[in-house]
């Protein structure tokens, strides 16, 4: 803007866009500095209090009744929940769906919480970076009812995750672009809400068929072993980054909410974080950005404030965790010195691999062997950073350098059980004691459980490299296996 009169319908406009449900996302105005000085009326009209009512446009009827056709008609039905269901505050309502009618839900990154991780329909994350018990009934589903989901590249595991050569989409989504995704036979563009209520009435007496009854309890039951047999991992002298995961999840209540958004942690997590409430899990993983972490736990924490002072009764904020590793921490931390400031009770969780263990294993696993993933020393003749010794970094002392109290988690059998106390202690601060951070470190070569899925990640067609050659065999087997215009 150049000019200050133009502040009254770039407000107004801008706060169209945070509070459409479709359109919405961040709004930045921008006034010029010889502009912000000038002195200017405004209409008392402009400063009054408004209600900005959020859009919920309603589902055609003729809509849910073909979806509700096509779910009768169907022999493995699967809901996928995205972002959408948490954005419409259709938990419940999807929850109520899911137990009436026995179809089995999978969640996206974004969805994660929609559905409690041990609900008898919940299968956990699907695509890329889901659970086995997801992806096998995402395999054979005949008819897929995505609800508030934008079917981004993990979801659909590439393309690859819906094999069934009969599969149709049924989408429900407030976004006409989300809406009409993998060629939807049926894109209902309405509010999640709305529409899982609409559902549920159309459905009255509907019940998923034995056979997919069954499926689901296996799968499930499969999963839950293979997480609870990650979690039990003690690897020594390093802990493996599950047996992490699980000791915090442990130590962590229903409600507090975990905060992550590059590396390895995402992926794991949305596999194998045991979600128990709809807001219990924040990660941002649309563009992954390194760095999000504590400023976005920041944030994350601010509205835990406002929630429990708009709730009352003296009722405590849930806790915050923030999961970060060390390549992130050492991109963006510097925010903790605003939660030092402000007395804000933040927890982090810093895992220490010496380096970026998630690249690390994509490299492996594409036939490049880690190359340049590990934070070591130059070896000058051989001009690599692959053979030096482990830089002696103390991300633990960096903390403590900014006024954030430290808890040093030692390598040792009592890793994990020392982690889980460390939680526990850092719960048991007071809100506005500021942050706690606890540092260990952990063995960046242990990977988490298989998905048994894919990520479309091309691999050189020319190698001089044995491994890149196999891998880029391997690669068009699996480029063979995804449907383009479909899942
Ligand atoms: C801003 C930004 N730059 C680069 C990337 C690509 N990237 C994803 S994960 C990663 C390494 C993360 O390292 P660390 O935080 O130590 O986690 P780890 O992989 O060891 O689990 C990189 C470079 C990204 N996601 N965001
Ligand atoms: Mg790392």
């Amino acid at each position: 803007m150049v000019r200050p009169e133009q502040l009254f319908s770039a407000f107004l406009s801008g706060l169209r866009v945070l509070t459409d449900p479709a359109d919405t996302g961040a709004v930045t105005i921008s006034l010029p500095q010889d502009v912000q000085a000038e002195e200017m009326d405004v209409p008392e009209v402009f400063l009054a209090e408004r209600d900005w009512r959020i859009r919920r446009p309603a589902p055609d009827e003729e809509d849910i009744a073909l979806a509700a056709r096509l779910i009768r008609a169907a022999r493995r039905p699967l809901i996928i929940a995205g972002g959408g269901v948490l954005y419409s505050l259709a938990a419940q309502e999807l929850n109520l769906l899911a137990k009436q009618t026995g179809i089995p839900v999978a969640y996206t990154q974004a969805g994660t919480g929609s559905v409690p991780w041990d609900a008898p329909y919940c299968l956990g994350a699907v695509g890329s970076t889901g659970t086995t018990a997801a992806n096998a009934v995402a395999r054979g589903a005949d008819l897929v009812i995505g609800i508030g989901t934008r079917y981004e590249d993990f979801t659909t595991a590439s393309h690859t995750a819906f094999q069934s050569s009969d599969v149709q989409f049924v989408n429900i989504n407030v976004a006409p672009i989300d809406a009409y995704k993998l060629g939807s036979s049926l894109p209902i563009v309405a509010d999640a809400r709305k529409a899982l209520v609409r559902l549920a009435e159309h459905l009255g007496g509907y019940r998923v068929g034995a056979d997919l009854q069954r499926l689901m309890a296996a799968e499930k039951r499969r999963w839950n072993r293979t997480v609870d047999a990650a979690f039990d991992e003690r690897h020594t002298p390093l802990p493996s980054q599950n047996a992490i995961i699980g000791a915090v999840n442990r130590a962590m209540e229903p409600r507090d909410v975990v905060v992550c958004a590059a590396g390895s942690l995402p992926g794991d997590l949305h596999k194998m974080w045991r979600i128990r409430d709809p807001y219990g899990y924040h990660v941002e993983y649309a563009f992954s950005t390194m760095g999000y972490e504590i400023p976005g736990g920041l944030g994350v924490k601010r509205a835990a404030i406002d929630e429990a002072q708009r709730n009352g009764d003296g009722e405590t904020p849930r806790d915050v965790v923030v999961m970060v590793g060390d390549g992130s921490y050492l991109m963006m931390h510097t925010e903790l010195v605003t939660a030092v400031a402000e007395g804000i009770k933040l927890i982090v969780v810093l895992i220490q691999n010496h380096g970026y263990a998630s690249i690390g294993a994509l490299s492996e696993s594409l036939g490049s062997q880690r190359f340049g993933t590990r934070f070591r020393s130059l070896d000058a003749k051989a001009h690599t950073f692959d053979e030096g010794g482990t830089l002696p970094v103390d991300l633990a002392a960096n903390a403590a350098s900014l006024g954030v109290r430290v808890i040093r988690v030692d390598p040792g059998p009592n890793g994990i059980a020392d982690l889980e106390t460390a939680v526990a202690k850092a719960k048991a601060e007071p809100e506005g004691s500021g942050p706690v951070l606890i540092h260990l470190e952990s063995n960046p070569l242990i990977d988490a459980p298989d998905s048994e899925s894919w990520w479309d990640v091309p691999v050189a067609e020319t190698s001089e490299l044995e491994s890149t050659r196999a891998a880029s065999a391997t690669y068009s087997d699996s480029k063979a296996r995804q449907r383009p215009l479909i899942g």
